[in-house]
């Protein structure tokens, strides 16, 4: 398998631009005409004159084509309406080059042949239970038909599709329709017109029968775009929320950005089989059925607000990735990272800023972290890949959105606004580079981003140190930071990182202490906003070391630092124990009240899995519990924010700190600080659960969500107390339960504890549910994950379940990628877990190259175990690398994880 690198990035020699398809859907092949209008790249402008002012001759030599293409089957090339001889092109099983093309402007006509019905892949054009839907991004649109498949080939399409009319009344592409009729032998055409260029990465087409759900949205400038949701016609009812998802994000970025949607018509459709979870094709967004289909019997909150986020997401992307799109892969996050961003803020709107920010926070720590910790720790911009699908990931996608989030930081609101407008105004139209736009936040605000770009090509976590010290007689206070990037394969060296660090000072009674000047290297950095003192303020932290020195500090303070997560780095501080209970107690940022909660719980579960390795006896801290019981019973609190804070990190999370990860110590002391927790706790998680029960219908708002939240949070607690009359309790939740939401936190509670009334209750809930198939999803996670000893047994029955089947990429993610979330069973010390998945990976790797390699990924960080557990996973990645004909996509992740 060949690496690709960024440094190796050269413009194309050819530019498209238009692109006519004709599509002839049938059962068990597919035709594909394309039309393209080429030009040599110097028959641009500047190239024009150029030729003319030397010798014409000279520069017009041509130079070949090279068209990418895969899994299909070429049936005739003309170019300008003349067959091509076979001496003028050659054929492998990747490319299509045409030798010596003409030197300007021609016509390239390409018939293909293809077969949806037998691709796997869920990539390129495939059929998904009785419906065609393609699927283009990174590099999909090659197995449709040969093409420049790269992101900076920007053209004009037209889309004609014909099929059979009573298989497949509804033919779907980008753009607007401009003429449809009927064909002979039951079969009718559409012709679609994109009137905006594209990458053949956002190109789309959608066959089959389907049924819209349907409304209109006018736009702030007074035009009316027609909305469709499409699924198969008995799931429209499940699509209200993703409708008023649609709406909600349409509005919030014409509010928030000025940005308008620029078509007539949006159309959303959801498929059962998808990769992935969403995409942002130009006007024809398709989406995994998961992240569209809900109502309050089948959805949980969490999948609710999935859908929200998920479906602003896309929609963001019709400026942050179409209208300006990325120049090459290696940019990926210039659309990630900034979407994501753009989602998280939406989301924040909707509902709780701070527990939106709780959420993210906690994923990029448990997901981000360790990956910029392993064997494919890569930069926000990669240097290089194998395959682009494995590129797709946390660093990318929420680191990327992390950078963003520090740009806003340093400029403001406005400042950040302004940056985004002249993004817009300088790129619209156009595939660029990270560095457009950290060049257009810069060149809006005029502003010193010093060393900032770093955070694109520098792989790793951050490390910060910060010491303070107070001294009375000057009344300053002073901060010192020190930092380290930590070594990431292929980059031993780091440089030092400019990191926002926002920081606040509390006084003794917990009151924010003013702050007017701050001094940096000698110099005086007045912080005041027109001659008013700041409550928060942001350091800008660049060298290696650096001292801040605050002034006018009439008392020693409790710092309260990265406020809100301002960067995102790992910060150790000199603060002791009760001056994080303080932080907790008084805080006025809500996000650092609970990170200071997290603080606290991170080291006393180190401490105790320590305790527990030594084989000491397990005592918990009568102080914490007091903390907790403080968060649960102050009903000044939000409820989803008191429902996170009495949660303790997670398993992955601690495993992360230690020098050796210990799943099975970990596994041991969060289970004995929760089961002690309920047992101290039991009144008030008693009236916790009584007090938030309600008997109205199900809404989605914060409020609610907020409520529930912390009911199940609190019956999830008294579940790990296994007494038979709270098992009556909550067998009683899941039966009186009038939404998905409570009904399956009942049901995991009671799947903590084996036995009959787990095992009654399962087969309850599947026999109710078991005509859906996202709810049975759930049932299979559910089960997949759960801690019970031994469960790699029953996980391997269930793959023979008649529900399960390995072709479905959210089957898989549910019962394979749901143990492969257990750290007991997944890591269990005989070698178990891991030979189930090795095993899987090979099977699945036949069928779906993307999701195997997905699978794979959870033995990347098989060095952070034990010895003994280190030799039987590397066993299996060596067992999966010796395969025959692995896919390109598995052999990445691999070999990497071994190297
Ligand atoms: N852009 C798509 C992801 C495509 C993944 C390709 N393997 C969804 C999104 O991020 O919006
Ligand atoms: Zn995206």
């Amino acid at each position: 398998p060949k690496e690709i690198f960024l440094k190796d990035y050269k413009m194309p020699d050819y530019y498209f631009d238009t692109v006519d398809l004709k599509f002839l859907l049938g059962e068990d092949k597919t035709l594909v005409y394309s039309k393209i209008s080429v030009y040599p790249r110097t028959e641009g402008k500047f190239f024009f004159f150029f030729k003319i002012f030397f010798n014409f001759k000279f520069y017009s030599a041509s130079v070949p084509l090279v068209l990418d293409g895969v899994d299909i089957k070429l049936l005739s090339i003309k170019v300008d309406g003349k067959e091509l001889k076979k001496e003028d092109y050659h054929l492998d099983s990747r490319h299509l080059t045409l030798t010596s093309p003409p030197t300007s402007t021609f016509v390239l006509e390409i018939d293909t042949e293809i077969y949806p019905q037998s691709n796997t892949s869920l990539e390129g054009l495939y059929k998904s239970t009785d419906n065609f839907c393609t699927q283009c991004e990174a590099e999909g649109f090659r197995k449709i038909t040969f093409y420049q498949d790269r992101p900076d080939i920007m053209a004009r399409y037209t889309c004609r599709i014909e099929a059979d009319k009573s298989l497949y009344p509804v033919l779907l592409s980008n753009g607007n329709l401009i003429e449809q009729g009927g064909l002979e032998g039951g079969r009718h055409y559409v012709v679609w017109e994109d009137p905006f260029k594209k990458p053949c990465y956002l190109f789309a087409l959608v066959a089959g029968q389907l049924e819209s759900r349907d409304d209109t949205f006018v736009t702030q400038s007074g035009r009316t775009v027609f909305l469709r949701i499409w699924t198969p016609s008995h799931d429209v009812p499940k699509t209200a929320h993703a409708m008023y998802s649609l709406k909600a994000a349409m509005k919030w970025d014409e509010e928030v950005f000025g940005r308008e949607y620029d078509l007539d018509l949006f159309n959303i459709v959801a498929v059962p089989d998808f990769n992935m979870g969403a995409m942002e094709n130009k006007s024809l967004n398709i989406f995994n059925s998961k992240l569209v289909l809900a109502s309050p019997e089948t959805a949980t909150d969490a999948d609710y607000a999935a859908i929200l986020g998920v479906i602003g997401h896309e929609y963001f992307h019709n400026w942050t990735g179409n209208r300006v799109t990325c120049r090459d892969w290696f940019q990926l996050s210039l659309k990630e990272g900034l979407t994501v961003f753009r989602d998280q803020e939406f989301s924040s709107d909707m509902g709780s800023r701070t527990v939106k920010r709780i959420a993210d926070v906690s994923r990029l720590r448990s997901y981000q972290f360790p990956q910029d910790a392993g064997p494919m720790a890569h930069p926000v911009r990669p240097h290089s890949y194998i395959k682009m699908d494995n590129f797709y990931t946390v660093t990318v996608y929420e680191k990327g959105a992390e950078v963003v989030r520090m740009y806003k930081t340093l400029l403001g609101s406005s400042g950040f606004r302004k940056g985004m407008d002249l993004y817009f105004e300088r790129h619209d139209g156009q595939a660029v580079t990270c560095e457009e736009f950290f060049a257009s936040m810069r060149d809006a605000n005029d502003a010193d981003f010093s060393n900032f770009l770093l955070w694109y090509s520098q792989a790793g976590t951050p490390q910060v140190r910060v010491s303070s010290s107070y001294n009375p007689d000057a009344r300053t206070y002073s901060l010192k930071f020190s930092q380290e990037v930590p070594a990431t394969p292929g980059q031993p060296v780091k440089e030092p990182m400019f990191i926002p660090v926002a920081v606040g000072l509390l006084d003794s009674n917990g009151m924010a202490l003013p702050i007017s000047n701050v001094y940096h290297d000698g110099l005086l950095q007045s912080v005041s906003s027109n001659g008013q003192p700041v409550f928060t303020t942001v350091l800008r932290v660049i060298k290696k070391e650096e001292e801040f020195i605050f002034s006018d500090i009439f008392e020693r303070p409790i710092p309260s630092l990265l406020r809100g997560y301002s960067a995102p780095i790992r910060l150790d501080s000199d603060l002791t124990d009760s001056d994080q209970f303080f932080l907790l107690a008084n805080d006025s940022d809500e996000f650092n009240r609970w990170e200071a909660g997290q603080i606290l719980a991170r080291k006393l579960m180190l401490s105790l899995v320590a305790d527990l390795q030594q084989n000491k006896s397990l005592v918990l801290n009568p102080k914490f519990v007091d903390g907790i019981r403080s968060i649960l019973c102050d009903s000044s609190l939000d409820k989803e924010f008191v429902s996170r804070a009495i949660t303790l990190p997670g398993e992955g999370e601690i495993m992360d700190l230690m020098e050796v990860a210990d799943p099975d110590a970990v596994h041991a002391v969060r289970s004995f600080i929760t089961k002690q927790l309920a047992l101290h706790l039991k009144a008030e998680f008693l009236s916790t659960v009584i007090n938030n029960k309600s008997s109205e219908a199900y809404v989605f708002n914060h409020e609610n969500m907020a409520r529930r939240a912390l009911k199940n949070t609190a019956l999830a607690y008294l579940a790990t107390l296994n007494d038979p009359e709270l098992t009556n309790l909550l067998v009683h939740e899941y039966n009186t339960a009038t939404n998905m939401t409570e009904q399956f936190a009942a049901l995991a509670a009671i799947a903590k504890n084996p036995g009959q009334v787990r095992d009654d209750v399962l087969a309850d809930f599947y026999n109710k549910w078991s005509h859906d198939f996202l709810v049975v999803n759930k049932w299979f996670a559910l089960q997949a994950l759960s801690d019970i000893p031994g469960n790699v047994d029953n996980v391997q029955n269930l793959l023979s379940h008649p529900a399960f089947d390995l072709r479905n990429p959210n089957k898989v993610y549910s019962l394979i990628g749901g143990f492969c979330g257990s750290p007991v069973n997944f890591h269990a010390k005989d070698g178990s877990g891991y030979k189930f998945l090795g095993d899987i990976v090979l099977q699945l790797d036949k069928l779906n190259p993307q999701v195997a390699s997905r699978m794979v990924s959870a033995f990347s960080r098989w060095r952070r175990y034990d010895e003994g557990r280190q030799a039987l996973a590397k066993a299996q990645l060596e067992k999966i690398m010796s395969a025959n004909g692995l896919s390109e996509n598995v052999y990445e992740i691999a070999s990497k994880s071994l190297a």
